[in-house]
């Protein structure tokens, strides 16, 4: 899969981004993934990317040339362009497991007040938000989309951050976990989980999701069965 990234600020991402699971996966390949700087496809002569908003009004808008050349530079045939802002679609796990089947995805990090509307209507394919919160720039977002979306992508976790134990992936949030030691400061491990009973250690934890996302999370619940 091929992710490429136009932002303003490429060492943000490169640094999220080339850590830890991700970062391996670009490493071995399974993910190719490329930020590039916007402002290398300004014409401006000042080396200028935005400018202040028809109409008036606070702060500056990112120009139409510099992103409508950018993506043109680096999209494909049939590519996703996505423009992370706060008034596109929430992002969710079903979005990003969507996302995780297209071959390549353009995404655009939003600076400043945002870009020009031309840009959104002529280029963009997708907008997305990853929540109801405003932030200074757009990498954040970005790099959260890419981080979610590539722990998808066969060969991008091992054994060890598996898939399948998702909170949300069945609907419901995680069951408690533990580790050794069995007492910790007079702590006790739930017995059943070290009795060895599989049954009854499967039934402890499926009770127990239940329970948390009813408490914490009943909304997960009612968009599972809107008869709740
Ligand atoms: C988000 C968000 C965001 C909005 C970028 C103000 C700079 C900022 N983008 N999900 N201008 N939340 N973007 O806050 O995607």
């Amino acid at each position: 899969m091929r992710i490429d990234l136009l932002t303003l600020f490429p060492g943000m991402a490169d640094g999220f981004l080339r850590e830890s699971v991700v970062g391996k996966a670009i490493e071995k390949g399974v993910l190719n993934f490329q930020a590039h700087d916007i402002r290398k496809w300004t014409k401006d002569k000042h080396q200028r990317v935005d400018d202040t908003p028809f109409g008036g009004g606070p702060g500056m808008l990112m120009s139409c040339q510099p992103l409508f050349d950018a993506v043109g530079a680096v999209s494909t045939e049939g590519c996703e362009v996505i423009y992370l802002c706060p008034d596109g679609e929430l992002l969710n796990q079903a979005i990003a497991q969507d996302l995780a089947a297209k071959p390549h995805l353009v995404l655009v990090s939003g600076h400043y007040e945002g870009v020009d509307e031309r840009f959104r209507q002529k280029k963009v394919t997708r907008e997305i938000s990853i929540g109801d919160y405003v932030l200074t720039n757009g990498t954040l977002p970005a790099c959260v989309l890419v981080d979610c979306v590539a722990r998808h992508i066969p060969g991008v976790l091992g054994d060890g951050n598996s898939l399948t134990g998702d909170s949300f992936n069945g609907c419901l949030l995680s069951f408690p976990q533990f580790t050794r030691p069995a007492v910790y400061d007079g702590l006790e491990v739930p017995p059943v989980l070290l009795g060895g009973n599989h049954a009854a250690i499967e039934k402890w934890r499926k009770e127990q999701q239940l329970e948390r996302t009813t408490r914490r999370r009943p909304d997960l619940l009612r968009k599972n069965d809107p008869k709740l």
